[in-house]
């Protein structure tokens, strides 16, 4: 491509810094599946002190750390409450169904949020025909709500209400950092609401590969044994949980930055006649904005787009989804603005 490419498709592009290769390069190594990788067992700590929870397990994906979550707490015919646009039910190829046996039952509500009314309406009485409902599983920042945050509030009331139900909960903490930059509360703030929380590395932290899910030691030896079991048991693992370590000390507080960035180009796009979208609703890193039928498809426009250097994906007939992350700066922002209006005017002239 002639131009350098600004890539917005997701936070997971960021390549690892040189000082994260060089923090790679120095870990002391063990093999994680006899559990003596020293880097490995110090991540865990980590991510447990800052959950505030008694342990935490390390493994490959957000995806994996979801699903060991699910199995751990659940048996087949349970069922999961989880919100119709949360990423398990979109993204993770059917895997509750697949991995764990679960159904999930879909809650509703603005922006990927949902209230405690929704646990009383889902909810199943314990019955010999119905499936035994188990766990709720909220999604904080909310992907495909635009990167919205849970008002803690709304995340007390609807945990509160769960464990007067019965039921467990697990908090999909991918991009959990980004909810604390935004609101500077602590993860360990969200996680007490919760037996299970996953966050990932691999985001908006930069890191290559890598998350974790923190609970109690019990829940996470189970965690563990799913791990293994789904294939996801590393060996000189400690290079990667370098990574994480460094992320963590090291990337956390710039996230802010991301979604100063993410503010500015949705405040560009704004501006730009046949898209839409109100800069208001961004609050962290995602930029989710509508193309209106002047200037065709999402799908058209971001391919018109990565003619011109810069990458965004469609995420729905008519919403396009860009992520500020690490890798791009606010030049390259204001850059991808002039891009998406260029590629918006020609678009109109066709
Ligand atoms: N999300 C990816 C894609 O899968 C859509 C992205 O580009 O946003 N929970 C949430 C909320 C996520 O957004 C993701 C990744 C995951 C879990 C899964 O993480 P990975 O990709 O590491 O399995």
């Amino acid at each position: 491509m002639e131009h350098p490419v600004i890539d917005l498709r997701s936070d997971t592009v960021t390549r690892p810094t040189p000082e994260m290769r060089r923090a790679m390069a120095q870990a002391v190594v063990g093999d994680d599946v006899l559990g003596d990788d020293p880097t490995v067992i110090d991540l865990q700590e980590r991510v447990a002190e800052l959950m505030g929870k008694e342990a935490a397990c390390f493994v490959p994906t957000g995806t994996m750390a979801n699903q060991a979550a699910i199995r751990a707490q659940t048996e087949p015919g349970d069922e999961v409450i989880a919100h119709e646009d949360s990423h398990i039910i979109h993204y993770e190829t059917g895997s509750p169904a697949a991995l764990s046996g679960v159904m999930i039952r879909p809650a509703r509500g603005d922006r990927g949020l949902y209230d405690a009314d929704q646990l009383d309406e889902l909810h199943r009485a314990p019955s010999i025909h119905a499936p035994a409902s188990r766990l709720v599983l909220i999604e904080n920042t909310q992907n495909r709500g635009g990167g919205a945050v849970w008002p803690i509030e709304q995340i007390i009331r609807v945990t509160g209400r769960a464990a007067e139900l019965g039921l467990r909960r697990h908090l999909d903490g991918a991009r959990i950092w980004n909810a604390c930059a935004a609101t500077g509360l602590a993860p360990a703030d969200y996680a007490r609401h919760f037996d299970t929380v996953s966050c990932c590395f691999s985001k908006g932290l930069g890191a290559p590969a890598g998350s974790a899910v923190a609970g109690d030691r019990a829940i996470i030896a189970r965690v563990a044994r799913f791990r293994k079991m789904f294939g996801g048991t590393m060996r000189q693992s400690g290079i990667l949980a370098a990574a994480a370590l460094h992320a963590l000390e090291r990337h956390r507080d710039r996230l802010t930055d991301d979604h100063a960035n993410a503010r500015r180009l949705a405040e560009g796009i704004a501006q730009i006649p046949g898209l839409s979208i109100d800069p208001v609703g961004v609050e962290t890193n995602m930029v989710f904005f509508l193309v209106g039928p002047s200037i065709g498809t999402a799908a058209e426009f971001c391919v018109r787009l990565r003619s011109m250097g810069v990458l965004m994906l469609p995420n729905a007939p008519r919403r396009v989804r860009a992520v500020c992350h690490l890798d791009v700066n606010r030049q390259a922002i204001d850059e991808a603005i002039r891009k998406v209006e260029q590629a918006a005017r020609a678009a109109v002239l066709v």
